[in-house]
């Protein structure tokens, strides 16, 4: 498999989930403002959004969309325990973390990073954040894992995102139970080595 990878973005998500599932992959960075690989190559031709992550399966189809793609690699292994079996209820609790964090929390950061948003705009969404944060900070507090009893992809996504406020001016101080559950998430070794591979580290 090859997975398609801009340092720090949400593709640090199924990054992780791959070396946490022991998966035979290869991570390829993608200059997401010229749309080129590190080899050159046209990422236009793997997703014509643009947009990572993206990955090839040892198929040659292509998967796009990070709740797809986190389900997909911890199905390919699923001795690792990172989704529960399909079908029963917790998958549902599961993919509806996922869905939160692609469409609610996620969109949510998109006006912080582009630097053409408008300060008004840029505003209303560092509130946006906030309170998504808010609620993720209850939610989390007193609990080890965001969806379900046990480490699952829903963790890995939601700790990827997590580290993107300090990036934008926003003080995680505020929201201590989210910072001892995303230290506990970084001392993994798998999440370690993803931040390296990544030059994150
Ligand atoms: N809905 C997509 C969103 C992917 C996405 O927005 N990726 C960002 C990086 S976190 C990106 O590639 N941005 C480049 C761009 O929008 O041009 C998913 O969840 O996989």
């Amino acid at each position: 498999m090859q997975l398609f990878i801009s340092p720090g973005a949400c593709s640090l998500a199924p990054h992780i989930a791959l070396r946490e599932t022991g998966a035979d992959f290869e991570a390829v960075k993608v200059d997401l403002a010229t749309r080129k690989t590190e080899a050159g190559d046209d990422f236009l031709a793997v997703n014509s959004s643009g947009k990572v992550p993206a990955l090839i399966l040892d198929n040659g189809e292509t998967l796009t969309e990070n709740p797809a793609i986190l389900l997909y690699i911890a199905d390919q292994n699923s001795s690792a325990g990172l989704a529960p079996a399909e079908g029963g209820r917790d998958r549902y609790q599961l993919l509806s973390r996922l869905s939160f964090l692609a469409s609610e929390f996620h969109k949510a950061f998109v006006p912080l990073f582009a630097p053409a948003t408008s300060d008004e705009a840029k505003a209303d969404a560092n509130v946006a954040v906030k309170n998504h944060l808010a609620a993720l900070e209850k939610e989390l507090t007193g609990r080890d894992h965001y969806a379900g009893e046990t480490f699952s992809v829903a963790d890995i996504y939601l700790f990827v995102m997590l580290g993107w406020p300090g990036h934008v001016g926003i003080d995680m101080s505020a929201y201590p139970a989210l910072g001892a559950y995303a230290g506990k998430i970084a001392q993994r070794p798998a999440v370690g080595a993803a931040l390296r591979a990544e030059g994150l580290a």
